[in-house]
């Protein structure tokens, strides 16, 4: 019989692609416990000790470069700080353990677990500040839309790659008072807009599934961290995205610069945020448009998780049954 090679290194890949599961899995059963309960920092530290357990039983040596914040403000997930066993390959993690933190307070749609790994050294280390960006999924021919180009020139340019009117585009922004004018732009040209309270990440996802999400092109300024999570996502299932640090104060720019960042006014491509092949992986905390949320069902609780690996472009959607809870999952 023909047997195959995989080499090592890809093995484990292949094998980490399932292990980061758990890691989302586990934060995002920790945080439901606190659904709807107003408690946005108590549900994010739960997700966060849960992930940070997990991610300390994988064969990785990791070093967190998108987390929590700053080793100064001594929360747990810092960036910098280094996680798993130490017995396996050099990678570099980006977490959010709980995005959507205001969501999963108030029990509202699409808060999510997520990471995304990647070789050492291969992810951009971004301060925890605010970044623009745009997203568009695959298929089209690069430089359809340009971070740089008026809104009004990137709703018209996509529609005529995607072959139809302007008016039928839809963009996807968060509701911030900071996106008024960007708003009415879209509006003006007959183009819809799909507004979200919080999320981005899920967000810019969605771009790249139109016919099955209706949303054609994110726009607007989110979190760094948000951006960095969401390019990974990209990588693995294709789209193209451009984004820059908001980088407005003298200490934000001394962080900046700290971190290795040498311009900051930098246009990053997907390919500048994430240089090389990555693994990423969510699980729906609330039921949201991309992924069901954590349902307790007495003796199991069920998660969805979806998983991406862009070294194939695979994505695989895991509906897990978590049994013994008090033995292996509740800890
Ligand atoms: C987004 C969104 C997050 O922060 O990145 C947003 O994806 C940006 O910051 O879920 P503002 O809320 O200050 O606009 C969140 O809403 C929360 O981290």
């Amino acid at each position: 019989m023909a047997s195959i090679t995989i080499q090592p290194e890809l093995l484990l890949e292949r094998i980490l692609t399932l292990e980061i599961v758990r890691v989302t899995e586990r934060a995002a059963v920790s945080a439901a416990r606190l659904r709807g309960r107003g408690q946005e920092k108590a549900s994010d530290q739960a997700a966060v000790d849960a992930m940070r357990r997990e991610l300390n039983r994988l064969p990785i040596d990791g070093t967190v470069v998108i987390g929590e914040g700053e080793i100064d403000e001594a929360p747990m997930l810092y960036i910098g700080e280094q996680v798993g066993n130490k017995t396996g390959p050099k990678v570099d993690i980006a977490v959010d353990p709980l995005e959507g933190t205001t969501l999963c307070a108030k029990n509202m749609p699409g808060a999510i677990a997520t990471i995304a790994m990647a070789d050492g050294g291969t992810l951009l280390h971004a301060p925890d500040c605010y970044m623009d960006k745009i997203a568009i999924g695959p298929g089209y021919p690069k430089g359809t839309v340009d971070l740089d180009a008026s809104v009004e020139d990137n709703i018209v340019s996509l529609a005529k790659a995607k072959g139809v009117k302007p008016s039928e585009i839809t963009a996807i922004l968060l509701d911030r008072p900071r996106h008024a004018d960007m708003i009415a732009g879209i509006r003006k040209l007959g183009a819809s807009v799909s507004l979200i309270t919080d999320g981005d990440v899920a967000g810019v996802i969605h771009c790249a599934e139109p016919a099955k999400t209706g949303i054609d092109i994110y726009l607007g300024i989110g979190g760094a961290p948000e951006g960095v999570l969401s390019a990974a996502a990209l990588r693995c299932i294709g789209g193209q995205m451009q984004t820059r640090l908001i980088i407005d104060t003298d200490e934000l720019r001394a962080r900046t610069e700290k971190m290795g960042i040498k311009d900051p006014k930098k246009k990053y491509e997907i390919e500048d945020m994430v240089r090389g092949d990555c693994l990423f992986a969510a699980t729906g905390v609330t039921t949201g448009p991309m992924l069901l949320g954590v349902k307790n069902k007495g003796d199991t609780i069920e998660t969805e998780t979806v998983v991406m690996r862009s070294t194939t472009g695979t994505v695989r959607r895991v509906l897990a049954e978590h049994r013994q809870l008090d033995k292996f999952f509740l800890d």
